[in-house]
């Protein structure tokens, strides 16, 4: 309990961390980055996600704290350097429980966009499968009023969840993200790479990105370049990183 009001403090003081994790092209440039949230607790130390997450969520401040983490990652991103090409790097980031009819998000993001000179395009909002089984049809109207100004949503952990695909058809979805349980089986025999192909292949029937998650080998990127995969996120790459060492990555040229 000491330890909720203590998260709930540094909520509202905006003091969690944020690192950032790459996610890269065919060539290894950097083309976004996901904020992940970490707690810097004054005896504990830094605090992982999964250590605190399920204590927001029991305390009813999943929500608050993905607002908070959204408005810190618009200001860090927006003192990124810009790509190789001129376009910016953009921002990820995660919601726990999404509830766009919640009109409350749409200002959050107003707000936020304003406040950091981000624009629409800058931004992607990681969502979870279980997010859309249960959203009303207001939600997928917001999403797709944020979609036609350029926002983009991700559908994260793909492939663990239960959506049907008649359900994500519905939704405005631009990046599957294979969940990283099937990308470490990519290499170690035929039936894993199969389904990933299977999947890549369905984001493509959709006009999806397809992202794959937790890439840790060049074996699995050889291989995940060759079936239909876009872009990779994964400790091949980079493990999430301080916003500092991100600018200066992003600086060397990914
Ligand atoms: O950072 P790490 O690899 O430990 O992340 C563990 C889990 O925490 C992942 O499932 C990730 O999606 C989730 N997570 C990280 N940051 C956030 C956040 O800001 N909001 C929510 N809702 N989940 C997050
Ligand atoms: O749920 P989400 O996909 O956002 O979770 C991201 C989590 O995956 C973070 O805890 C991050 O540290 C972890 N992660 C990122 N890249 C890799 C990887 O290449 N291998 C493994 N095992 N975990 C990874
Ligand atoms: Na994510
Ligand atoms: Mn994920």
């Amino acid at each position: 309990l000491q330890l909720e009001s203590e998260l709930r403090a540094a909520i509202e003081a905006e003091e969690l961390t944020l690192h950032y994790q790459p996610v890269v092209d065919d060539t290894g440039v950097i083309v976004a980055a996901e904020a992940l949230v970490r707690w810097h607790h004054p005896e504990r130390g830094l605090l992982s996600p999964g250590s605190f997450l399920p204590v927001a969520a029991r305390g009813d401040m999943l929500r608050s704290l993905d607002h908070c983490v959204l408005r810190s990652a618009m200001r860090d991103a927006a003192s990124w350097p810009r790509r190789p090409d001129g376009g910016r790097v953009v921002v990820a980031f995660n919601l726990g429980e999404f509830s766009p009819a919640d009109h409350d998000f749409v200002e959050v993001l107003e707000s936020a966009l304003e406040e950091s000179g981000l624009g629409w395009s800058d931004i992607a909002v990681e969502l979870v499968e279980t997010s859309l089984i249960n959203l009303p049809t207001k939600g997928a109207e917001t999403m797709s009023e944020l979609t036609a100004k350029g926002a983009r949503f991700a559908l994260d952990d793909f492939g663990t969840g239960y959506s049907s695909l008649a359900r994500l058809k519905e939704f405005p979805i631009d990046i599957i993200k294979i969940d990283r349980s099937f990308v470490s089986e990519v290499t170690t025999g035929r039936s894993g790479l199969s389904v990933v192909k299977a999947i890549a292949d369905l984001a493509e029937a959709l006009g999806c990105t397809c992202t794959a998650e937790g890439v840790e080998t060049r074996e699995q990127f050889e291989v995940l370049r060759g079936v239909g995969v876009h872009t990779y996120q994964g400790w091949l790459f980079s493990r999430p990183m301080s916003c500092e060492r991100l600018c200066e990555t992003v600086r060397a040229g990914g």
